[in-house]
């Protein structure tokens, strides 16, 4: 038995977690995942990032976009726009079932957890995907254009602004949601998955007492690095390490997780950075394709970051 926690986002970390459930028992896998997305949408309460952990692992995520469903139709949303309805984001005839379904249990007073455990294992997954709060956090994006709710700045303005800052609002009172810190403490490996590091995991790392059992199980932890080539896989991680400051390579990432990993999982494209991660960040750098085009990638990919993160030096 190997039990491994994932700091999760969106689409990079529902890939990896595809294949990692593929090469341990799926049970014995915890999904921590990013709820700094969240919002609300006419009335909705959306969790895209738990949404597409979800439809990703039960093999029905829309292949295109890696989120939403496969197939979805758009009626509802098509009607909502002639009535003048919010239409700027992209929400299926059957995606909506789902944030009907939360959205009728929070109402009624149940946790974002318990109704993420029960959507899940509804639909047949044995792993535990929960989000890292049932508390209220939301990600602001400080920009040119003013602050940001999240999905302002991500779909409805194309991540198109510049981000000067971030804040994770409802985090200093936010607790982690059942089980998510005794994932962490009985992990036999923590995985932080490629996954955006300023928002993706950021606002999982706010959670107060989040932060403090990874450092303090650093030796069990994992980074992979969602940049290859200076270029982030998917989404606006490169343009952030620019706007903020950062090297906008896998070294600029390694250097920002130096204290939270103890392994630096870097792509074949970028091995030339190796001994110079290492040098400067203590953390010891495994080599490997990072790129998850098919199953068999995604495979291999979890398989040896979890080899390495299992290898306590
Ligand atoms: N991403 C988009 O780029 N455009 C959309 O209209 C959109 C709608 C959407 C609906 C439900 C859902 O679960 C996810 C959705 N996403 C959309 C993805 C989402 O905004 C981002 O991928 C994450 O929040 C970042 O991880």
């Amino acid at each position: 038995m190997t039990r491994v926690a994932v700091l999760a986002g969106g689409v990079g970390a529902a890939r990896f977690l595809d294949g990692l459930v593929r090469v341990v028992e799926p049970s014995d896998v915890t999904a921590i995942v990013n709820v700094g997305d969240d919002m609300e949408w006419a009335g909705l309460h959306i969790s895209p990032d738990l949404d597409t952990v979800t439809y990703t692992l039960a093999d029905l995520v829309n292949p295109e976009t890696g989120w939403g469903l496969r197939g979805e139709s758009r009626r509802t949303l098509e009607r909502l726009s002639e009535l003048g309805g919010p239409d700027w984001f992209m929400i299926g005839d059957l995606d909506l079932a789902t944030h009907l379904y939360r959205t009728h249990r929070l109402t009624q007073g149940d946790p974002l957890s318990a109704v993420t455990r029960d959507f899940t294992a509804r639909i047949g997954l044995e792993c535990v995907i929960t989000p890292v709060t049932d508390d209220r956090l939301r990600t602001v994006v400080r920009t040119d254009a003013g602050e940001l709710a999240f999905q302002d700045y991500f779909v409805r303005r194309r991540a198109a602004d510049s981000v000067h800052a971030l804040r994770f609002d409802g985090a200093d009172s936010a607790k982690p949601a059942p089980g998510v810190e005794e994932a962490l403490r009985s992990a036999d490996a923590i995985v932080i998955a490629p996954s955006n590091p300023f928002l993706s995991i950021d606002p999982l790392l706010s959670v107060p007492g989040v932060r403090d059992l990874v450092t303090s199980n650093r030796s069990k932890v994992a980074a992979v690095s969602p940049i290859i080539g200076g270029q982030a896989v998917k989404g606006p991680a490169a343009d952030i390490l620019q706007s903020l400051g950062h090297d906008v390579s896998a070294l600029g990432v390694a250097r920002i997780y130096a204290e939270l990993a103890d392994i630096f999982v870097l792509d074949e494209t970028d091995a030339a950075l190796a001994s110079t991660i290492e040098a400067e960040t203590g953390m010891r750098v495994v080599v490997m394709p990072t790129l998850m085009t098919d199953v068999e990638t995604k495979m291999a990919l979890a398989s040896g970051t979890l080899e390495a993160a299992l290898d306590v030096a």
